[in-house]
C-alpha cells in the first residue's frame, strides 16, 4: 500500500476542517479557492515557506458585538453584529456589510474569504472585509430601520475609516440602510468622510454604483462569450432573485438584445416568456418592498412557482431552459441537481451575481462540462470595483460622469476577464476559470504579503 504525501492546500484544508468545526460556508469556500490553485502551489514552493495559506485562511481580525435597539411599540430587541477584517495586503479592508436572518460567523467570514481574492482580481489597491447582522429588514418600517443602523454603527464607527475599512451594500442593505449608517457615523465622529460606500450620489456617492453588479456581470459575461465567438444577442437567460445585483442584471441583459425571463425572491419564481416587465420589478422591489406574488397579479401571462415546488434540490428558476443563467440571490442557491438540468437543457453559460450561490458538486459539473462558467468572485466584481472609484472621488473631491465610471467598469470587468483566462490557459487549463480567477487573486494577495514581511 501506498501512501500519497498530502499536498500543502490538502494539509490547510484537513486542518482548518479540525480547527473550524461547523463552519460549512467558510469551508466550503476555502476547500474550493485553495484545491484550484495546487496547480500554482506546486510551480511556487516558497507560498509554503511563508507559510501563506495558514495566514490567508485566518481574518486579521474579527469583532462581533451587541446591536440594541427599539421597534416602533418601544420593544427592545437584541441582534448580534459581525465585521470580519480578513486582509489588508492590498489597501484598507473592503467589502459589504448583509443584514439577513440567515447570518452567522461562518457566512460572514466565507464572504470576507471570498471579497479577499474578488478585490486582488480588480487590479485596484483593495484589501478584504465583510460584516453584517442577523437583523431581518423585512416588515419593518423605515424608523425601525434606521434605529437598528443607528445601534450598529454606534459600535461600528471604532473599527472603520476611510484608509483602514471602508464596508458597502450587500444582502438587505441598500441606498436607505447606507444613508443611515452614514449619518451616525457623522454625528459620532464629526466628520464628512469616505468611509462607506454606496452612498447616494448627492451626498459623496458615485454614480453608477447601484448598477454596478449587475452592469458589470453582464459586461464579463459578454467578454467571456466573445472569447468563445458567442454573443448574448437574442440569448433566452434565466435570472435568480430580484434584488440589486439582479434588477441591474436584468436591466443590461435588455440592452444588449437579451432577454430576461425569469427572477425570484424568498417566495418563489416568475416566469415570463415574453420577458421579465422590469419596471414593475422595480416598483415591486425598490419602492414597494414587496413579494413577487404581485407579479403574476399583475401579469395573468406570467408564471409564479412558490419557492418549495422542488423540495429536495433545486430551484424552479433552473427547471426553465436557456442560453445563460445568471444565479443572483444568494450561497448556495444553484444545487448538484440544478446544475444536471440546466445542462441537460443545453445552457452555454452560467455566470454568478450572487456570492458562492453554486454548490460545489455544480461547480464541478460546469467546469466539467466545458461550457462558459464565470466564477462569482470574477464575474460579480463589478460593484466593489465601483465602490473603489466611489473612494477615489471622495478622496480628491470630484464627482465623476455616468459616463466615466461606466466606461471604466467596462474597461475593469474585460482586463478581469482577460486576466483569469490567460492565468487559466497559462497552466494549461484554459476552459477553467475558477482556477484561472482563484490563482491570480491569490497570487496578488500572497505576493503583497510576501512583501510586507512576517506579519
Ligand atoms: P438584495 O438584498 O438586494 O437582494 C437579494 C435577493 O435574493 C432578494 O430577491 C432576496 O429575496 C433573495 N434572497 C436573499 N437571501 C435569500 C435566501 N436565503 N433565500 C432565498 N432568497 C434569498 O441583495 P443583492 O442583490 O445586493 O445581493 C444578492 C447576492 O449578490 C448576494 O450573494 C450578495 O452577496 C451578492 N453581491 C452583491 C453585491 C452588491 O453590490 N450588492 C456585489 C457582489 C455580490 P427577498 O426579496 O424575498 O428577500
Ligand atoms: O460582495 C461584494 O462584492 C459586495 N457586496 C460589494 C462590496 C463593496 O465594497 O462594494
Amino acid at each position: 500500500m501506498t501512501h500519497e504525501t498530502p499536498t500543502y492546500a490538502h494539509e490547510i484544508i484537513t486542518r482548518l476542517g479540525r480547527s473550524s468545526p461547523g463552519q460549512h460556508e467558510f469551508f466550503q469556500a476555502v476547500e474550493e479557492v485553495l484545491s484550484s490553485i495546487q496547480p500554482l502551489l506546486d510551480a511556487e514552493p516558497h507560498y509554503r515557506e511563508h507559510a501563506i495559506l495558514e495566514r490567508m485562511v485566518e481574518p486579521e481580525r474579527q469583532v462581533l458585538f451587541r446591536v440594541v435597539w427599539e421597534d416602533d411599540t418601544g420593544r427592545v430587541h437584541v441582534n448580534k453584529g459581525y465585521r470580519v477584517q480578513f486582509n489588508s495586503a492590498l489597501g484598507p479592508y473592503k467589502g459589504g456589510l448583509r443584514f439577513h436572518p440567515s447570518v452567522r460567523a461562518d457566512t460572514i467570514k466565507f464572504l470576507g474569504f471570498e471579497q479577499t481574492f474578488k478585490n486582488a482580481l480588480t487590479g485596484l489597491p483593495l484589501g478584504a472585509g465583510k460584516g453584517g447582522s442577523d437583523f431581518d429588514p423585512k416588515g419593518r418600517s423605515d424608523r425601525e430601520v434606521m434605529r437598528f443602523c443607528q445601534a450598529f454603527m454606534s459600535e461600528l464607527y471604532r473599527h472603520v475609516g476611510p484608509t483602514c475599512d471602508v464596508p458597502a451594500g450587500d444582502t438587505g442593505v441598500g441606498a436607505r440602510e447606507i444613508g443611515y449608517l452614514y449619518g451616525q457615523y457623522k454625528r459620532l465622529t464629526g466628520r464628512n468622510a469616505g468611509v462607506l460606500t454606496g452612498k447616494g450620489p448627492g451626498w459623496g456617492g458615485s454614480l453608477g454604483r447601484t448598477e454596478a453588479t449587475g452592469y458589470g456581470l453582464v459586461y464579463f459575461t459578454q467578454s467571456m462569450l466573445e472569447d468563445r465567438g458567442e454573443s448574448l444577442d437574442g440569448a433566452r437567460c434565466l435570472v435568480s432573485g430580484s434584488g440589486n445585483v439582479a434588477i441591474y442584471t436584468i436591466e443590461k441583459l435588455y440592452d444588449v438584445g437579451a432577454l430576461p425571463v425569469t427572477c425570484s425572491d424568498s417566495s418563489g419564481t416568475v416566469y415570463h416568456e415574453r420577458g421579465i416587465d422590469l419596471p414593475l420589478l422595480k416598483q415591486l422591489k425598490e419602492v414597494e418592498r414587496t413579494s413577487l406574488r404581485a407579479y403574476a397579479e399583475r401579469h395573468p401571462d406570467a408564471e409564479f412557482v412558490p419557492v418549495d415546488a422542488y423540495p429536495r434540490d433545486g430551484h424552479a428558476v433552473w427547471r426553465y431552459a436557456a442560453t445563460a443563467a445568471f444565479p443572483c440571490a444568494t450561497q448556495n442557491e444553484l444545487s448538484d441537481g440544478d446544475a444536471d438540468a440546466l445542462l441537460a437543457a443545453g445552457v452555454r453559460c452560467v455566470a454568478e451575481g450572487a456570492n458562492m450561490p453554486s454548490t460545489a458538486g455544480a461547480v464541478h459539473r460546469f467546469v466539467d462540462a466545458r461550457i462558459a462558467y464565470g466564477p462569482g468572485k470574477a464575474a460579480n466584481a463589478g460593484g466593489v470595483a465601483v465602490s473603489q472609484l466611489e473612494m477615489a472621488q471622495n478622496a480628491s473631491m470630484q464627482h465623476w460622469s455616468m459616463t466615466k465610471v461606466d466606461t471604466r467598469l467596462r474597461t475593469i470587468m474585460a482586463d478581469i476577464y482577460r486576466r483569469s483566462a490567460d492565468t487559466a490557459a497559462a497552466f494549461g487549463a484554459p476552459h477553467d476559470l475558477v482556477l484561472g480567477a482563484n490563482t491570480a487573486g491569490f497570487r496578488r494577495v500572497a505576493d503583497a504579503m510576501i512583501a510586507h514581511g512576517i506579519v
